[in-house]
């Protein structure tokens, strides 16, 4: 059966991507970084344990990959981990370039010495578009990259340097450019399950307000179950490439508020404050993608829009709360 390895295992990603695999009959390996509370932090993959293989390590520790990688002789490579939000990677850009950009470095390094013939699927992301976009309003895997984050920055790094050793290598190393993607296992400081729990949490009184950044930027929102599943079908194509990954619709998060209140019965006006600690120092304003490329080449569309994401969302953090 493939061997697959995941970095960032634990992560939203990392956990539906290894539901497929091991529902594809596929052994899964994957690094996990050194937590000082190590109970919480796979919470994600405990249903998962004894079907997979995990090791410790560090994408910023190439060692560390190399002797996971060389234990585990995995045929593919997906590198998920990541420093992953990108507010935060204004507090810590120097730590978010090293394990973003430089431990995607390591990542490819490693897999060159230690299994140079596997596939390598790099998580790219939409937000290295920046403020950039089409005349006709989309992103697509053309568009010019102009980021406007340490984050966005980090990840054209990661970027660029996989094309490079694709071409200087000859490596199977593709770019997955995967616009926003949620799920019931967002992290709750990003904002759909930011906005999710806090109107959960007014409705049951358990507070009665919610403080956000700009509600005025727009997001192109899928699943991350449907997105996973594309990565999968990239790295199933006989040559590698860059592809883009979205549903090809748009939304505020003023408008994200406006649903998800109103399908629990309250109006966010009534709740919504700005704070300005939520207010990025340069703000990504527009992102809508055009899949056109998946949809031929890999034969992928989403199953969840919008609606259903959300109405998924609240069910689950409802059940939690
Ligand atoms: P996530 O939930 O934040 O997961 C990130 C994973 O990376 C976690 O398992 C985390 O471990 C691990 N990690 C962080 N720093 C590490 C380090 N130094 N060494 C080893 N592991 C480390 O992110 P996600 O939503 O699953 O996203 C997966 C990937 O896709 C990320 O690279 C992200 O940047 C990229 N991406 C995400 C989206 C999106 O909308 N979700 C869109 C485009 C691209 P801990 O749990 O221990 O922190
Ligand atoms: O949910 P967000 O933090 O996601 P963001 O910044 O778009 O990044 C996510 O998507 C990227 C792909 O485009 C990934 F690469 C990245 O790893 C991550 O998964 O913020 C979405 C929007 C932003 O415009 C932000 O300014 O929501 C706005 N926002 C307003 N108030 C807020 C808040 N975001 C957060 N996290 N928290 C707020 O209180």
């Amino acid at each position: 059966m493939p061997k697959v390895f995941i970095t960032g295992i634990n992560g939203q990603d990392g956990s539906y991507l290894t539901e497929h695999l091991l529902s594809m009959g596929c052994e899964v390996g994957g690094l996990v970084r050194r937590s000082s509370v190590a109970e919480n932090q796979t919470y994600r993959i405990n249903h998962l344990e004894k079907d997979i293989k995990t090791y410790y390590g560090d994408l910023t520790d190439q060692k560390s990959i190399e002797n996971a990688l060389n234990d585990f002789k995995p045929e593919k490579v997906f590198n998920l981990a990541a420093q992953s939000h990108v507010r935060l990677s204004f507090q810590m850009p120097a730590f978010t370039a090293s394990v973003n950009a430089l431990g995607a470095l390591n990542v490819f390094e490693a897999v060159k010495s230690c299994c140079p013939d596997a596939k390598v699927y790099q998580a790219s992301s939409s937000e290295m578009f920046g403020s950039s976009v089409d005349e006709d309003k989309y992103q697509r895997e053309s568009t010019p990259m102009h980021p406007v984050s340490p984050y966005g920055c980090s990840k054209l790094y990661a970027y660029s340097v996989a094309r490079n050793y694709r071409r200087a290598y000859s490596m199977f190393i593709s770019n997955g450019i995967l616009f926003n993607h949620e799920s019931p296992r967002r992290g709750t400081n990003f904002v759909t399950a930011k906005v999710i729990e806090g109107a959960l949490k007014i409705k049951k009184g358990l507070t009665n307000k919610l403080e956000l950044g700009n509600l005025d930027s727009f997001r192109d929102w899928g699943h991350s179950y449907d997105y996973t599943k594309a990565m999968i079908k990239l790295l199933d194509l006989d040559q590698p490439e860059d592809i883009v990954i979205s549903t090809g619709v748009t939304n505020s998060v003023r408008d994200l508020c406006r649903v998800v209140f109103s399908k629990i019965g309250l109006d966010y006006k009534d709740f919504v404050k700005i704070n300005k600690k939520y207010i990025r120092p340069q703000e990504l304003p527009f992102l809508c993608g055009d899949s056109s490329k998946a949809k031929k080449m890999l034969n992928w569309k989403p199953d969840y829009d919008f609606d259903k994401l959300i109405t998924e969302m609240i069910n689950s953090f409802d059940k939690s709360l």
